[in-house]
């Protein structure tokens, strides 16, 4: 090889070099015409092989000459590289951008069932009168949802047509009594206590749901009157329906109480004028009561002759529908969101 030719080669490898490391456009396509332009197997290895052929004058300059292309090639394929990975680097930092000025995602608070805020606005306004909080179990004995609270064998709440009988003495209860009848038994008096909680009747319609909730109560102390009840009970609704509720309390029955009464309330539509809601009576039924009956305390193995008591008991979703002005029971139960979050 002549000194002219060598020069034509190393003019050639720097055109082809300058070419081909400007079309590369990745990192592994720069790397990969570094290894073509100066790898041990590369152009420029190959042309230094015929350095052997040039005169001994020749050889310096032409070795110059190799090892100047080699330094601009270098210097090339390191600017190209530089570049690239700015170019993937401002990508990625634009791909991963996050707009921090954006509104965050809203966080749904979730919020009681209006039924559970009935209970609880309830249970607090009898635990400010001393009374306490009782349980039982919601399947029950007949004997203590019906034998110990003096319901007779042939009493029209006995039948199956009312009552979810799961054997011939074992049942769903049908009202929370029977926690009030265990809690009697199980000590003496004097008693004051609430029993809330879920109670089972075979029935449904846009004012009955086969299950539903209750809340009842008890006092049995030495002296405990009919003017107890009415004082108790009158400060209980005054409280849940506002100071200027009319109240009234009437004569009715129920086997485990005597005397016994329906407590109404002033229609909370119409104020007492008289609305289809009250079917013109301007009053509504909230509550029924009564002074326990002798019969249920000698049941429960309590003197008569030593003490008295009431007991009253409500429909909780009655309580409910009243306060929230709602006209079907069974949208308590549907489970929609557009309904629940209302309250
Ligand atoms: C009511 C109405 C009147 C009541 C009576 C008793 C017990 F166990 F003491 F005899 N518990 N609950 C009662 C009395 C319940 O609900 C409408």
């Amino acid at each position: 090889m002549t000194m002219s030719e060598m020069s034509d080669a190393l003019d050639k490898i720097e055109e082809q070099g300058m070419r081909e490391v400007t079309a590369a456009s990745t990192i592994p396509e720069v790397d990969s015409c570094r290894v073509r332009l100066l790898g041990k197997k590369g152009t420029l290895t190959a042309l230094l092989s015929g350095m052997k052929d040039l005169t001994a004058d020749d050889r310096p300059l032409a070795g110059k000459a190799v090892n100047e292309l080699k330094a601009k090639l270098q210097k090339w394929i390191d600017q190209r590289t530089e570049e690239i990975s700015l170019r993937e680097e401002a990508r990625r930092l634009q791909d991963e951008k996050v707009d921090i000025t954006l509104p965050g995602r809203r966080r749904h608070a979730g919020r009681l069932h209006p039924i559970t805020q009935t209970f609880q606005r309830i249970q607090e306004i009898f635990i400010g009168l001393g009374f306490r909080i009782a349980e039982g179990p919601e399947v029950e004995e007949d004997y203590y949802n019906f034998e110990a609270l003096n319901i007779p064998r042939d009493h029209p709440a006995r039948d199956m047509q009312d009552t979810f009988y799961i054997t011939d003495d074992i049942l769903l209860r049908t009202h929370t009594s029977p926690v009030q009848i265990r809690t009697m038994k199980s000590q003496p008096p004097p008693i004051r206590i609430i029993a809330p909680g879920k109670v089972y009747r075979c029935d449904a319609d846009i004012s009955h749901t086969p299950m539903f909730h209750q809340v009842e109560g008890l006092m049995v102390d030495r002296r405990v009157t009919f003017g107890d009840l009415k004082g108790v009970l009158g400060f209980f609704l005054h409280q849940i329906f506002g100071k200027n509720i009319g109240i009234r309390f009437r004569p009715s029955f129920f086997p485990f109480t005597e005397p016994s009464a329906e407590v109404d309330i002033a229609c909370v539509m119409c104020k007492g004028k008289g609305c289809r809601v009250c079917k013109q009576t301007g009053w509504l039924e909230i509550m029924g009561a009564g002074m326990v009956d002798p019969e249920v305390f000698r049941m429960v193995g309590y003197d008569p002759h030593e003490v008295t008591g009431f007991a009253f008991g409500m429909g909780v979703e009655r309580i409910a529908m009243l306060r929230y002005r709602i006209d079907d029971i069974r949208l308590f139960f549907e489970n929609d969101l557009r309904f629940l979050s209302q309250f």
